[in-house]
């Protein structure tokens, strides 16, 4: 009977099993589904959201690179083989803007036989600046790298380049000109510091995610770094990113405060990033975010503000130069430093000035520097976060 009663329930079960297991099956997936979206949110709770922002060429893809160095896998060979065009595109660019400018200095200069190409060399000049001005570079030949070099070594591009301020001269130049014979090798891998100093605008958004301390070490936070095109048009697709943001890197180039900007010759680049800067902090997604201030471009600011005065430049038009060498550097980059911890104070709202705000000096193409200065950001954040969760 029992048998008949396992029997019949059996039976019954086992005519019932398809709707038994199909419902406990998809209880148990509900149950696993929302496990891991209670660990996923948990994981994303734990991811901090970083923002590289700043004008154009202020530097963010170069930090962006590094980061991927230092904290990630790096380069692959077919990543670094795919700079080989940038950087050849580079080059053609670079020496079209020098030779297009002897001519633009040759016109407007008072001194402007200085600037006068010599005979000889035009021929190439006139051949290089079309080359520049289309779509698709030809393959950079020992030929052709031979003909840069001879113009780079002309007189008048030189002088054109020492006062090429008013002018779009990467600031890449110097490196990739002395480095033509290695470009135009048949063999030519870019290395990572070509990589560094290769200069691609950056269009929409770029992301990697990272600990500094290495994925596998638990207790490593884990960043989200996010790069964005700084140049006026890219600007608009920044605001998708602005919710739930730990910390900004803002990059000022701040050797940049006697050039103008590449998409408005009109305007001082050291001007836009003051503007820039201001709107940035004002927006009110940013109330709790911290905020970490790179001023960059300190190996070309300390060669340049020893020719170039900083108060040619309307914000640092009160700056009185105070010594010469290395102090006179220090006095410019404290003063440069001071405007910028001002423009802070001014533009924070009062309840928001104890957002974590601090600034550091750097220079993205050195490796130890960006690691050491990543090191402190992650730090200042890390104890920012045990003082929000209160265990500070
Ligand atoms: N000498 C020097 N060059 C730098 C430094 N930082 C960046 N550069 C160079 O400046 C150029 C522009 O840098 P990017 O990192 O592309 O600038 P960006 O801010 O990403 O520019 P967008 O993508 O247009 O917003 C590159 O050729 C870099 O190698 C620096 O600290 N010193
Ligand atoms: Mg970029």
């Amino acid at each position: 009977m029992l048998s008949t009663v396992f029997g019949g329930m059996g039976s019954l079960c086992s005519r019932q099993k398809p709707l038994c297991e199909a419902d406990t099956e998809e209880t148990a997936r509900a149950a696993e589904i929302e496990r891991r979206i209670t660990q996923e949110t948990k994981a994303e709770q734990h991811i901090h959201k970083l923002l590289l922002l700043g004008a154009g060429e202020s530097g963010k893809s170069t930090i962006f690179k590094q980061i991927k160095l230092l904290f990630q896998t790096g380069f692959s060979e077919a990543e670094l083989r795919s700079y080989t065009s940038v950087i050849h595109a580079n080059v053609f660019q670079t020496i079209k803007v020098l030779y297009d400018g002897t001519k633009e200095l040759a016109q407007n200069d008072t001194n402007s036989s200085k600037y006068v190409v010599s005979l000889d060399n035009k021929e190439i000049g006139e051949k290089l600046s079309d080359i520049g001005s289309r779509w698709d570079y030809p393959c950079l030949t020992r030929e052709i790298a031979k003909e840069i070099e001879t113009l780079w070594n002309d007189a008048a591009i030189q002088e054109t380049y020492a006062c090429g301020g008013m002018l779009q001269i990467p600031d890449c130049t110097q490196y990739f000109m002395e480095n033509l014979e290695r470009f135009s090798d048949v063999n030519y891998v870019p290395t990572k510091e070509d990589v560094l100093y290769a200069r691609v605008r950056t269009s929409g958004v770029v992301e990697i995610q990272f600990s500094p301390v290495g994925e596998n070490r638990k207790s490593g936070e884990v960043y989200r770094l996010y790069d964005v095109g700084g140049q006026r048009n890219e600007r608009r697709k920044w605001i998708h990113l602005f919710e739930g943001v730990t910390a900004i890197i803002f990059c000022a180039a701040i050797s940049e405060y006697d050039q103008l900007l590449f998409e408005d010759e009109t305007k001082n680049r050291m001007m836009e990033t003051k503007e820039l800067f201001d709107w940035v902090l004002k927006e009110t997604c940013f109330e709790k975010t911290s905020f970490m201030l790179f001023l960059n471009k300190f190996d070309i600011f300390e060669k340049k503000v020893q020719k170039v005065p900083l108060n040619v430049c309307e914000w640092f038009k009160d700056y009185q130069p105070m010594a010469s060498g290395k102090q006179e550097v220090e006095h410019a980059y404290e003063f440069v430093k001071k405007k910028f911890e001002e423009l802070y104070f001014q533009s924070s709202r009062p309840d928001r000035v104890d957002r974590v705000f601090k600034i550091y000096r750097t220079t993205a193409l050195d490796q130890k520097l960006v690691k050491k200065t990543f090191k402190l950001v992650d730090e200042t954040l890390r104890r920012r976060n045990l003082i929000e969760a209160g265990l500070l």
